[in-house]
């Protein structure tokens, strides 16, 4: 039986000597490199008994190997699951107890810390490195090059990737094959990727973004990639000579504009520019284009969905909207309390249906429930409203959630664990808009009667336990928080109390 993502994706380069990676330090990795190295992986994975449907749970640095774990995944059929590297200890154990992998592989500079957490959840754990190395990848050196794929076929779940929830806890959204393979499909067709195409790769590789948007779409064209460990801006302008393609969240754009190297010359030659995962200014559009010539193109998914809309490639790239749906994509606004479809032009929550849309949350079967609908919409939570030529706009969020450079985080998880802490009533956390990430982090906090708060003491804790990119860079101390008359926390009313903080 076949694998319908490996068959699709992987299987076509085998052999093939032409380049796939282009790494930093100047070597270039074949297609049949990087599969013979998957196969060594897959065989690994076999001898460490992870069967078909077992999790993978993933939490390194980028490189070649991380990537050819992702695809030795697919081949060897178990369900790839890679963790944000700035998670805590704290917030992984969360991750590897809902999932309860079979093997969990980690930087070696954390396997200490990490051991009890993958004993606790009874899986086997691995290392690999920056670099790739470690004892994952010397176990996979044991094997041969050559292993058989595991048959899957399109409705098994090939990847589970959390996304923090509005309640705090973050869901694990089940992504099938066909979820990715149709997705790439729509892509390489709508953004017109061919073999030639080199694509400058600088987002990390654990998000829909960077692993599934750039990676598959790469591969089922047959094209190459710049593979940076991350978003250098001297190492992206080094890059971009080189690059045909590149893909990046807002703040990629609002970086390289920040800088007089980048010029309207370093850019003439590239076919293609791509922002999402946040929305993308209209005056950072309307820059670049007077600095480039380029049209940013822009385009709105979710991990729940992968794509849903794009820009059109030929036809216009309309500034301040996600586009139009891709193909197979069916969009609809409706209203947030009756889900009653809304006559075109008026705002509403986005509901997303097509084969993109995922299978469901693990373990949740309420929540998967609530937001996927049995005829197959997905209530995205986004606001936003359809014009006249069904172009979609993204007006806003109906979702209680904040994104920062193109992280999502949710102020519920926050204001739980802020709650927790010595002489803290209560929070809340807001998103203020922020000059580089867009969007970024303020906590308020209201003491307990006749006690204060050490406030070195609470950004302390904050570091220890969760992710840097959620830490608030302004807290401020307040008597009580602004409620309405039911004794609703006025976010609405934080929002512009704290609309300037991170501005001059
Ligand atoms: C890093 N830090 C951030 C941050 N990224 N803080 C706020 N927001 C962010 N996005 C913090 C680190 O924790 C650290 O904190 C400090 O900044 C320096 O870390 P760094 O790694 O050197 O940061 P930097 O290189 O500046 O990273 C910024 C960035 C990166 C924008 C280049 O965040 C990035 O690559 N973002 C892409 C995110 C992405 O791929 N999203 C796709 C999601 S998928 P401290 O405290 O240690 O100083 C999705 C679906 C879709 O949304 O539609 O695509
Ligand atoms: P995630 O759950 O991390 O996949 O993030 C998905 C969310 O990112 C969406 O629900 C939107 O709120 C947001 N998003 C993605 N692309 C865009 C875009 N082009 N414009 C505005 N918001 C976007």
């Amino acid at each position: 039986m076949a694998n319908t993502l490996y068959d699709a994706l992987f299987a076509p380069h085998e052999g093939k000597t032409t380049p796939f990676l282009h790494m930093p330090d100047g070597a270039v990795i074949s297609h049949a490199a990087f599969l013979e190295t998957v196969g060594r992986m897959s065989n690994a994975l076999k001898s460490l008994n992870v069967d078909p449907g077992d999790r993978v749970a993933v939490h390194v640095e980028k490189s070649a190997q991380a990537l050819a774990l992702y695809a030795a995944c697919v081949k060897s059929g178990a369900v790839f699951l890679p963790l944000n590297t700035g998670y805590t200890p704290a917030e992984l154990a969360y991750f590897v107890d809902d999932s309860k992998p079979a093997l969990f592989v980690c930087d070696p500079v954390e396997a200490e810390a990490l051991a009890a957490i993958a004993a606790d959840a009874e899986c086997t754990l691995h290392t690999m490195g920056s670099y790739g190395e470690g004892s994952f990848f010397d176990l996979a050196l044991e094997f041969s090059p050559v292993s058989d794929s595991a048959p899957r076929d399109a409705e098994d779940i090939a990847a589970l990737l959390y996304t923090s929830g509005t309640t705090g806890r973050s869901k694990g959204a089940m992504l099938t094959q066909n979820n990715l393979l149709s997705n790439a499909e729509a892509l390489v067709a709508a953004w017109q990727f061919t073999d030639s195409d080199i694509l400058l790769h600088a987002l990390p590789i654990f998000h829909t973004h960077g692993l599934f948007v750039a990676t598959n779409t790469v591969l089922l064209s047959g094209g190459s990639m710049i593979f940076l460990p991350k978003f250098d801006l001297d190492a992206v302008l080094a890059a971009l000579p080189k690059a045909t393609t590149m893909m990046g969240v807002p703040t990629f754009y609002t970086r390289l504009l920040d800088d007089a190297r980048f010029t309207g010359d370093l850019a003439s030659h590239m076919r293609l520019f791509i922002s999402g995962s946040a929305p993308l200014l209209a005056e950072t559009h309307v820059q670049f284009e007077q600095r480039t010539g380029h049209r940013i193109l822009e385009r709105y998914g979710m991990t729940e969905t992968n794509m849903n809309t794009s820009n059109p490639y030929d036809g216009e790239r309309r500034a301040g909207t996600v586009g139009l749906p891709l193909p197979g994509v069916a969009v609809k606004v409706c209203d947030p309390e009756t889900g009653v479809q809304l006559p075109q032009g008026e705002i509403g929550v986005l509901w997303v249906r097509g084969p993109n849309v995922f299978k469901g949350y693990w373990n949740m079967p309420e929540k998967t429930r609530e937001e996927l609908r049995d005829d197959g919409f997905f209530i995205t939570g986004d606001l936003a409203l359809i014009d006249g030529d069904g172009y979609v706009q993204i007006v806003g969020r109906g979702k209680d959630l904040i994104i920062s450079g193109g992280y999502n985080i949710y102020p519920k998880e926050i204001e739980l664990f802020l709650d927790t802490l010595p002489g803290v009533r209560e929070s809340a956390v807001i998103g203020a808009p922020h000059p580089d990430f867009g969007e970024s982090v303020v906590a308020v906090l209201v003491p307990e009667t006749g006690q204060s708060i050490d406030i070195a003491g609470v950004e302390a804790a904050v570091r220890a336990n969760l992710a840097g990119f959620k830490r608030p860079r302004v807290i401020e101390l307040v008597d009580a928080l602004p409620r309405n008359t039911m004794g609703k926390v006025q976010k609405a009313q934080l929002r512009t109390q704290y609309a300037d903080v991170f501005q001059g």
